[in-house]
């Protein structure tokens, strides 16, 4: 990809609006957006008035042309961002014309990529702005938000730091052994080494909630015919989704939606209630809540609390329990009795549904977690890239217990070094690159 000549793209999304964002980042910005545009006197940082001008030079549309100079601008090229009308011919047409002028259509992802490229942003940075975008609750807008700002980077450099020291002295030590630089003793690498590995595991540690906040979780409700489900699933969505009627075996299929709960996506499952010897189609629903809770992070187990708990509610429960984080519900609580050993709540009510949410989110993380904001990664490649250095780590960690030359440590060390470039951009390989930025949208 020739990264030096001028780029062009549509950077509001498609269809119609108020407005549409025509974008032009490169050298010959000011000069394609002179042909396309009534004469405009170009001052940095400055909204301009014009007229946008079809190729027999009538105005099509009047717009607002904003330049931004070099390098003081998203890619640190020059940029201007010509604000039209959201009409897709309009915007389309003032694409093609600056086509026609000498630009070059932008890859998807392309400004965002020429500001990591001209050094404005690191790699995190360029990865969080495409989270930011992706982003579909207010929660995950703002973690994306401060990682775009540099968190995760802030992060991890004093961890770098410390391992850039390490190998610096160990190099030192094999570089000048003989002008009596002392080579460091086992004790000494040891105290250096282990807050790295620390630092290192726990930032991958993290993930483990962070991913959550970024891809969010799936929840199983499951439980007898009627008991229900289906209600449960509609009040946590907040939406009369699912059908729900009094006769038992309402629910035949797998019914599944996306719910905020806490900021964090969760993807809820409506089952079909689960009981023996039914007709061919229900037991094929039936089926399907088995594997529903087999794949689910997280699974309700919804009891009625009208009625007795049977020992079809108690198998559910133990299938749950030994298939991991599971949750018993007791729904109807406005008609029966309250049991200590799950949570009351009532669908129809809406009654201690609020603690139901709670209790979800304890359920996959410890109480804060969410709060300390700055505190996890949520991208995997960042997690495998950690978890390939600490697994380096570990192995030096054993070269220098069994007393192997530190040669041979150095290059664990290197090893150990080079996943953490990988994040923070120093030392990235194509592929990598291609791989974040393809999955941009076109005009960011
Ligand atoms: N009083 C009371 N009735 C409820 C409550 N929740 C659900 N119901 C009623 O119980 C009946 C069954 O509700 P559903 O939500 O369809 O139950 P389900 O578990 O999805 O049932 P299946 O799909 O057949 O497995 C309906 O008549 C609901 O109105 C509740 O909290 N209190
Ligand atoms: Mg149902």
């Amino acid at each position: 990809m020739n990264i030096t000549d001028t780029i062009v793209a549509i950077s509001t999304p498609p269809g119609r609006g108020g407005l549409g964002v025509v974008r032009i980042s490169g050298g010959e910005a000011r000069r394609i957006a002179g042909q396309i545009l009534s004469p405009v006197e170009w001052r940095p940082w400055h909204a301009h008035l014009a007229r946008l001008l079809d190729r027999d030079h009538h105005a099509i549309d009047q717009v607002v042309a904003t330049f931004f100079e070099a390098p003081r601008s998203y890619t640190a090229e020059d940029v201007i961002e010509i604000s039209c009308h959201g009409s897709p011919v309009v915007l389309r047409h003032a694409v093609e014309r600056a086509l026609e002028a000498g630009a070059r259509l932008a890859e998807p992802g392309e400004f965002t990529l020429r500001a990591f490229l001209n050094g404005r942003i690191d790699l995190p940075q360029a990865e969080a702005v495409r989270d930011l975008i992706d982003a579909t609750t207010l929660y995950q807008a703002r973690i994306a938000a401060q990682q775009a700002g540099g968190s995760v980077s802030r992060r991890i450099a004093p961890i770098k730091e410390q391992l850039v020291e390490l190998i610096a002295l160990l190099e030192a030590g094999i570089d000048f052994a003989e002008d009596d630089v002392s080579v460091a003793p086992s004790r000494e690498i040891l105290r250096r080494l282990d807050p790295v590995l620390d630092g290192v595991r726990q930032l991958a540690a993290s993930f483990q909630y962070g991913g959550l906040v970024r891809q969010g979780l799936t929840l199983a409700i499951v439980g007898r015919p009627n008991v229900g489900k289906s209600s449960l699933f509609n009040r946590l969505l907040e939406q009369d989704r699912a059908i729900v009627t009094d006769v038992p075996g309402t629910t035949r299929d797998l019914v599944s939606e996306t719910a905020a709960i806490g900021g964090i996506p969760v993807k809820l499952y409506d089952t079909a209630g689960i009981r023996v010897g039914t007709e061919l189609v229900e037991s094929l629903g039936i089926e399907r809540s088995y594997q529903a809770m087999a794949d689910a992070d997280l699974t309700l187990v919804v009891i009625d609390l009208s009625q007795a708990r049977d020992a079809e509610d108690q198998a559910l429960i133990s299938r749950a329990q030994s298939q991991g984080r599971h949750l018993v519900v007791g729904n109807k609580c406005d008609l029966g009795d309250r049991e200590a050993t799950c949570l009351a709540v009532s669908a129809l009510t809406g009654e201690g549904i609020a603690h139901l949410r709670e209790a979800i989110l304890e359920s996959i993380a410890p109480k804060g977690v969410f709060e300390q904001e700055t505190g996890f990664i949520t991208s995997l490649r960042h997690e495998h890239l950690l978890r390939e250095s600490a697994a380096y780590l570990e192995k030096a960690r054993g070269a220098v217990e069994a007393a192997i030359p530190h040669e041979m440590l150095l290059l664990d060390l290197y090893a150990a070094l080079r996943p953490i470039d990988a994040i923070t951009g120093a030392t990235t390989a194509d592929d990598i690159l291609n791989r974040i930025f393809s999955t941009f949208c076109i005009g960011k």
